[in-house]
């Protein structure tokens, strides 16, 4: 994917209305921390647009970020963090819900799971939202430099089985570091957006 222009065009809080885009929607979803501003930055081919953090828990917001004026990349509010409030737990997995729900645009979700950890009761719950709004989730496998490459098999299988999916369900090892994986997801989304425009 050749990246022209990226623009942080729309950020909704729990009260703001939903943006009625026209160009496809791919959203990326995952506990904070777990790397999803890396991802995006790595995904806009910029090195800190999207903002990274060490205080994990601080993007309660779903920011969408115009690329190409052709589409859209969906960083969703990081869900797991245990230092909030239960309602503000809750009101995190309502905007996610709401976003899942009622988002015509929205073409694929990522679903982002650390590959060193086994996935949590968090990540089954996201994961169980995206199949039941209709969405087939592809999973990525973040900080994949922090494996030496021998754990790497090992650690995939983990998080395949911690999430019960078999081998039809996509797990795309990435790192943020390296950018291995990268080329994957952009033709994941190009494959997409083409699709689209063939209809
Ligand atoms: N080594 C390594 N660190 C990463 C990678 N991705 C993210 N990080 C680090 O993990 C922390 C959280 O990343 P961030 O993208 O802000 O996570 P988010 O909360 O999911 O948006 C930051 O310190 C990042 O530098 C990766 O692929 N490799
Ligand atoms: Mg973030």
């Amino acid at each position: 994917m050749i990246i022209k222009t990226v623009d942080l065009e729309t950020v909704c809080g729990i009260t703001s209305k939903l943006p009625e885009n026209t160009k496809p929607e791919f959203a990326f979803a995952g506990k904070s921390n777990v790397g999803k501003s890396s991802l995006i930055n790595a995904l806009m081919n910029r090195k800190s647009f999207a903002r990274t953090s060490s205080s994990p828990g601080k993007t309660q917001t779903i920011n969408f970020y115009n690329i190409n004026d052709s589409l859209y990349y969906v960083d969703l509010p990081g869900y797991g963090y245990a230092k909030v409030s239960v309602e503000v737990k809750a009101k995190w997995g309502k905007m996610i819900e709401n976003y899942l729900h009622n988002s015509p645009m929205l073409k694929c979700v990522f679903l982002l799971i650390d590959i060193r950890h086994e996935p949590s009761d968090n990540d089954k719950t996201m994961y169980d939202w995206i199949i039941s709004n209709g969405y087939q989730p592809v999973i990525i496998a973040t900080k994949l430099d922090k494996l030496k490459r021998s754990q790497v098999a090992k650690a995939l299988k983990v998080v395949r089985t911690g999430l019960g999916i078999g081998a039809d369900v996509t797990v795309i090892p990435f790192s943020a570091e390296t950018k291995q994986g990268r080329e994957e997801i952009w033709d994941l989304i190009d494959e997409s957006v083409n699709s689209l425009d063939k209809e």
